[in-house]
């Protein structure tokens, strides 16, 4: 029996390990985290230049993220002075990463952020971190991009780090008559922090019909949590686990092949902190939490213990723009009656209510904006154990523009109107990851007269335009979309069929 296990052990040690790693471009470094970080050494810039410089070295290059103390210290150690962060700040404490890093961690100086001051931040060269007019400072930057690694393909391969990218075997190559048939990628945080969860994105996906990738909850999960097929597209989906692992298998085709195509992908991994567990309250009312930045999992006080009578907890869950949140509630238990959960559209327009009992994971809502507002009211008496729901971000639909105008107009507002080149670099930013285009809201009457379009907000003319030199074209059509900065026509405002074209669209 002995020797059996010794042989099956060995066996299975042989197996599971497999070698990967981490490379970065010329002239970036290497993090532990998985991040490659490139340091402008005495060229200073703005804000919004430092952000399109780091874009112009290709792929997703951003300004710098920092998510904890260690990549703190290691982006000081690499630079000398005060350098632009890719963070920005509205209202009291409300900061989003522009590489979507979940604003966890900080490091300001007391009394800030302060959007008086203005809404970028700069990392002093103490280390500390200030928010900054965007405009009027000039300094330098560090820029980041995920490091590569060289994949391969094998029964199990582990791979540790916070932020990376992994690709099918023989990528950019197609991946058809390479010989495995089967690949899992175990991908862990390196974060220490328990409350981490790992989700990967594909920005390349072309599998053939024989061929499918499962993404599962944990290394040993066997139901897969999602499976990408043929059928599926690289929509920017972040697919998240429940814990600190996710496991990627890629079962690859068997048989006859389609090789008349090049079949590949490639996959974006990430680390995100879960949104701690909001607080019991010491009194009425202090289980208000401040905004939450999904993904995150919010729960009533005390839960699964009774809540307290006579709660007015409320709980802001925020997404980045261009994505929603969509909540699902895992448990739901309260007093009929009287205590009742209200879910909100941003803060007012309400989606839903709930009290009483529920089956576990049959109430979600989605909101349309990038923000949802869940309060909960109880009476001075009746408890039961409450709820636990975990809120996440999903992608906005595409729609055609007349649905689109009409989906702005009944929220009260109008689709995205463009006055100036901040306004446009605003949008570019926003577009920097996506795949498709947006809607604008302009429609034009004159053929290669910009200046004749007019803004659905107010009627007015266009006094700034950023049309591919040619355009408008009205034989196209008289509608106006903003072409993201990754596709061939970089960041232009092109003409296109208003009621044809399926595109994502931001209501303002
Ligand atoms: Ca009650």
């Amino acid at each position: 029996m002995t020797s059996k296990i010794e042989i099956f052990l060995l066996f299975f040690s042989y197996t599971s390990i497999s070698a990967t790693s981490s490379t970065c471009p010329t002239g970036f470094t290497l993090l532990t985290n998985g991040k490659c970080v490139k340091y402008s050494s005495g060229v200073t810039t703005t804000h919004i230049n430092a952000m399109a410089n780091c874009q112009a070295f290709g792929g997703d290059t951003k300004l710098v993220s920092v998510s904890n103390a260690i990549d703190n210290t290691a982006i000081l150690q690499l630079t000398t002075g005060a350098i632009w962060l890719g963070l920005k700040c509205s209202g009291t404490n409300y900061c989003v990463w522009e590489d979507g890093t979940a604003f966890t961690y900080s490091n300001f100086i007391t009394g800030q952020p302060s959007t008086n001051i203005g809404n970028c931040v700069m990392m002093l060269s103490n280390g500390r971190w200030s928010s900054a007019d965007c405009e009027a400072y000039s300094l330098n930057y560090v820029c980041q991009q995920n490091s590569q690694t060289s994949s391969g393909c094998s029964l199990k391969s582990y791979v540790s780090g916070d932020q990376g990218t992994l690709t099918s075997p023989n990528f950019p190559g197609s991946y058809i008559g390479t010989q495995d048939q089967q690949c899992n990628f175990i991908i862990t945080s390196s974060s220490t922090w328990n409350q981490v969860q790992m989700a990967v994105q594909f920005p390349i996906l072309q599998l053939d019909t024989g061929s499918d990738i499962s993404i599962y909850n944990s290394e040993s999960d066997s139901l897969p949590s999602v499976v990408l097929t043929s059928k599926s597209t690289a929509d920017g989906t972040w697919y998240y686990s429940t814990g600190s692992t996710i496991r990627v298998q890629f079962n690859k085709c068997t048989g006859t092949c389609d090789s008349s195509q090049v079949h590949l992908w490639e996959l974006n991994y990430r680390a995100s902190n879960l949104v701690p567990t909001t607080q019991n309250p010491i009194s009425n009312g202090g289980c208000n939490a401040g905004t939450l930045n999904a993904p995150g999992v919010i729960y009533s006080p005390n839960y699964p213990s009774l809540y307290p009578n006579n709660l007015d907890c409320s709980y802001y869950l925020v997404a980045p723009q261009g994505y929603g949140i969509e909540i699902l509630f895992l448990t739901i238990d309260t007093e009929h009656c009287c205590d009742i959960i209200v879910i909100h559209d941003g803060q007012t327009t309400e989606l839903g209510r709930l009290s009483g009992y529920y089956q576990p994971n049959t109430q979600s809502f989605k909101s349309t904006t990038n923000s949802m507002l869940v309060t909960f009211s109880t009476d001075s008496s009746g408890q039961k154990s409450g709820f636990q729901a975990r809120f996440s971000v999903y992608q906005f639909k595409k729609s055609n523009r007349p649905n689109a105008r009409k989906h702005c107009e009944e929220l009260g507002g109008s689709l995205v109107t463009i006055r100036n080149s901040i306004d446009n670099s605003a949008i570019l930013q926003f577009l920097s990851n996506s795949s498709s285009g947006i809607w604008l809201g302009l429609t034009c009457h004159t053929n290669k007269s910009p200046e004749k379009c007019t803004w659905d907000s107010d009627g007015s003319a266009a006094s700034y335009n950023n049309f591919l030199p040619g355009y408008p074209v009205t034989n196209i059509g008289s509608c106006v979309y903003f072409d993201p900065p990754n596709q061939p026509l970089k960041g232009k405002w092109i003409s296109a069929t208003c009621d044809v074209e399926e595109l994502l669209y931001l209501c303002e």
